[in-house]
């Protein structure tokens, strides 16, 4: 059996083994969870979202193409349209903030594309790759940099730490929807 094969069999196996367990409710029991790994750091997810803006104005693509051409792994993948619940508990931190009503309506205002992406260190080097909140100040070369112009329509959203990437991603997948398939390039990105 080659390769190819045996990455896609054990993809099967683990999509019929999560695909048991029902659909429905969201209890936090059956939120998606970090995986533990041998080799530190190479499992590291983070969440990645296309925001309204960003889905509306057909960026979807460029901003898959970045993070799989930069070598990180899809791992979780969905379109939704996200509801008042769950934003207001994934932007907690900014309800005090005089522009939250606002974020809240804007990402409410159509669909959003959720992903987790998985790799070395990829929380941080996803904030680069996005680049700074307000796209004035994103640097050419970051999706904010090359794709927006306004901080209140800045297209995506990224994970600012590894404990907050826990969290959101509990928040937005259940432990089925992500899938921890071989990737047929990780002896080619990494050492290990
Ligand atoms: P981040 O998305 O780079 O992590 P945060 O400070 O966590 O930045 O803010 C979350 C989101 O809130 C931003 O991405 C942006 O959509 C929105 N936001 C931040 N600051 C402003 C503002 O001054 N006006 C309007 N929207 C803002
Ligand atoms: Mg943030």
């Amino acid at each position: 059996m080659g390769f190819l094969q045996r990455c896609v069999g054990r993809s099967r196996c683990l999509l019929l083994l999560e695909g048991q367990r029902s659909l429905g409710s969201l209890p936090s029991s059956d939120r998606g969870q970090q995986y533990s790994t041998g080799v530190a750091g190479l499992q590291e997810r983070t969440l990645i979202a296309v925001k309204p803006d960003g889905v509306q104005r057909r960026l979807v693509g460029d901003v898959i193409k970045r993070f799989e051409k930069r070598g990180f792994k899809l791992v979780g993948l969905k379109l939704l349209q996200a509801n008042e619940g769950i934003l207001t508990e994934h932007y907690h931190e900014l309800r005090r903030k005089p522009f939250y009503q606002e974020v809240i309506q804007y990402m409410t205002s159509g669909p959003v594309v959720a992903m987790v992406w998985e790799g070395y260190n990829v929380v941080k080097t996803s904030r680069a790759m996005v680049g700074e909140t307000n796209p004035t100040e994103a640097k050419p070369g970051t999706i904010r940099g090359d794709f927006s112009i306004h901080v209140s329509r800045n297209v995506v959203h990224a994970s600012d730490s590894v404990e907050t990437a826990q969290r959101e991603i509990s928040l937005w997948f259940r432990s089925n929807e992500l899938i921890d398939w071989d990737c047929c390039n990780h002896k080619i990105m990494y050492e290990h």
